[in-house]
């Protein structure tokens, strides 16, 4: 789902773990048994014999349920941060309550799992009083969100996990149809915000250049 690692894939890969320490000693087994056989031929005997060699995580890893209502309610975009927290763009006034001032009922909320069993059971309200935010991703020691037309920088300067700053990094996003608006930003490999945009289109500036995407046109 994510780029990072999750607090349940985290809790589920200590598993993957045994698993391939296991498939370790086997391999070692193995080979001890035929010296005269190569690495394929031992892992096709291996396979034989019921071991999945190659498909690790795959195979080893499963879905839990990390977080549900009242925790979290009408989640729209989410990102694991570095300590397994999931950050998370909850919106109650998507999609029909979008307001003039773009002031809501909307949050951005940290769900964490202090006790490691893989479920959320710290709360906290990072940022309030959004409205219809559609995706948020980690830059800079803070967060990233679409809240258009803008995209915010939210941050946390005194590490009581509430933003206490917010600036608008560019405007121009489509407000015509909040279906179709910007989501699922990524931070790239390359240092830029990917992300994807609907009909509602573009039409501002991004680092200084002007930039329009349909139905608009510069
Ligand atoms: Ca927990
Ligand atoms: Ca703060």
């Amino acid at each position: 789902m994510d780029n990072s690692i999750s607090s349940t894939y985290a809790y589920r890969a200590k598993e993957a773990d045994v698993w391939e320490a296991k498939l370790k000693g086997a391999l070692r087994r193995k080979s001890n048994e035929h010296p005269e056989l190569g690495y394929a031929k031992i892992t096709r005997l291996l396979k034989q014999e019921g071991w999945q060699v190659g498909a690790r995580n795959v195979q080893r890893l499963r879905r839990e349920l990390f977080a549900s209502e009242p925790d979290v309610i009408n989640p729209i975009g989410l990102a694991w941060d570095e300590r397994g927290r999931l950050w998370v763009a909850e919106t109650v006034d998507y999609p029909n309550e979008m307001t003039p001032n773009r002031v809501g009922n909307d949050k951005i909320k940290i769900l964490e799992d202090t006790d490691g069993d893989g479920k959320c059971d710290k709360v906290t309200v990072f940022a309030e009083g959004l409205n219809i935010p559609t995706s948020l991703t980690f830059s800079r020691g803070g967060v990233i969100v679409a809240h258009v037309p803008d995209f915010l920088f939210l941050k946390d300067t005194d590490g009581d996990d509430k933003a206490d700053v917010r600036e608008v990094l560019t405007t121009g996003w489509g407000t015509s149809d909040t279906h179709a608006g910007p989501s699922n930003l990524r931070y790239g490999f390359d240092n830029w915000i990917w992300g994807t945009v609907g009909y509602s289109g573009f039409r501002g500036e991004v680092g200084g250049i002007a930039l329009a995407f349909k139905p608009y046109s510069l």
